[in-house]
């Protein structure tokens, strides 16, 4: 019999990733979706056809156990959240209860469904749990490059939240003998990435102005620096420590930063154009607090999990833009 695992988050670029790559190792995979209409329902039934999906949200206790209940998973991945960072300010109360008390439900949920362990070492049926940390909790950084023991200090209420979290995460971990886990992922883009992620927003103008659709690209902080990985190889990180004998907390990214300006001029050159042309400031952009600089060390996956990143950041952009383009002419797929 093949494994199972819930992921929540399923509608998301990671949920896409995370199922597709699990349905391919033999897994039963569910994906948790909210709201009354079916149409995020049909939008994962036309792009990932094998996953079955049950009601459920992450605002909402009950729906999160009968979810848990119902499966009966072998394994959860909390990937669900209000992942855009700008809008954790405007709605830092709704980000605090899905981000935040959101982990707190799905925690509490496979440890009522069957994810404790008195005895302390993981048992055959004990339900092992994800949860999607983020490199943002580094936010002002302590040191560079960032790795487990680097000292949070978020400077988002997203990250914030994801913070809460985290440690949530491990105080279950030690308090329950839970197999529970954080992935502290660094950036990780994709065709699939939102448009409102700084990545896909220049590939789209990119695309757009090959096209003659658009002339100008705004944008708020060139300076800001990230670890830019490909969604694809990161959701592999995941499954490789839920499938860990001994639960523990990995960061994961590919060890190089790059600035947004960098990124520009990558993607710009993609198709022979001078970003100098087309990129406009735009103050609305600019964050009331920005984290400067993130870089990963991602030494402890490489050694424990075996997990290094197949993708350079000059291919990703490379391959996000060929994407937009391919799809704003006509002979791609929505992404
Ligand atoms: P994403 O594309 O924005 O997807 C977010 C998902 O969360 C969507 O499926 C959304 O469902 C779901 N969601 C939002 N509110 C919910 C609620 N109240 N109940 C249930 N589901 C809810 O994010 P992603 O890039 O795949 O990231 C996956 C996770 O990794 C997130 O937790 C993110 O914070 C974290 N993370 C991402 C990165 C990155 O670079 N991508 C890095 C570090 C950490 P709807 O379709 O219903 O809105
Ligand atoms: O693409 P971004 O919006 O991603 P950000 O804020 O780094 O967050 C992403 O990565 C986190 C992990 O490190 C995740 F936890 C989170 O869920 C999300 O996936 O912005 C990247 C950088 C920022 O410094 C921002 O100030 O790009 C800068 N930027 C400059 N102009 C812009 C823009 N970002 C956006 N979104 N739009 C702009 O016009």
């Amino acid at each position: 019999m093949g494994r199972r695992a819930l992921i929540t988050g399923i509608t998301g670029q990671d949920g896409f990733y995370l199922a597709g790559h699990l349905l391919a190792e033999g897994y039963e995979v569910w994906g948790l979706v909210r709201g009354q209409s079916g149409s995020r329902a049909s939008q994962i039934h036309q792009t990932v056809p094998d996953v079955h999906l049950v009601s459920g949200d992450l605002l909402d206790q009950g729906s999160l156990i009968s979810a848990v209940d119902r499966v009966q998973p072998d394994e959860v991945y909390n990937l669900g959240a209000i992942s855009f960072v700008p809008l954790s300010w405007q709605q830092a109360e709704l980000t605090a209860k899905v981000n935040g008390l959101g982990v707190l439900g799905m925690l509490e949920a496979v440890r009522v469904c069957g994810g404790i362990n008195a005895s302390r070492s993981a048992p055959p049926g004990q339900i092992r749990f994800y949860q999607a940390s983020s490199a943002e909790m580094f936010g002002k950084v302590r040191e560079t490059p960032q790795h487990e023991g680097t000292p949070f200090h978020p400077r988002s209420p997203y990250g914030v939240a994801k913070a809460y979290g985290h440690f949530l995460t491990q105080n279950y971990r030690e308090s329950y003998g839970m197999h529970a886990v954080s992935g502290i992922l660094f950036n990780h883009e994709s065709p699939r990435r939102g448009a409102e992620f700084v990545t896909r927003k220049v590939s789209l103008a990119v695309a757009r102005i090959k096209l003659g659709l658009q002339e100008k690209l705004p944008l708020g902080n060139l300076s800001a620096r990230r670890d830019w990985g490909f969604a694809g190889d990161y959701v592999q990180a995941m499954h490789r420590m839920v499938t860990q004998d001994e639960p523990e907390d990995y960061v994961i990214g590919t060890g190089v930063t790059h600035s947004v300006r960098d990124l520009v001029e990558i993607a710009f050159g993609a198709i022979g154009l001078d970003w100098r042309d087309h990129v406009v400031s735009d103050p609305a952009q600019i964050r009331p607090a920005e984290v400067d600089l993130l870089c990963a060390d991602p030494a402890k996956a490489r050694e424990l999990l075996g997990w290094k990143p197949s993708v350079q950041f000059a291919g990703l952009v490379q391959m996000i833009v060929e994407s937009d383009l391919k799809m704003l002419s006509g002979s791609g797929t929505a992404s």
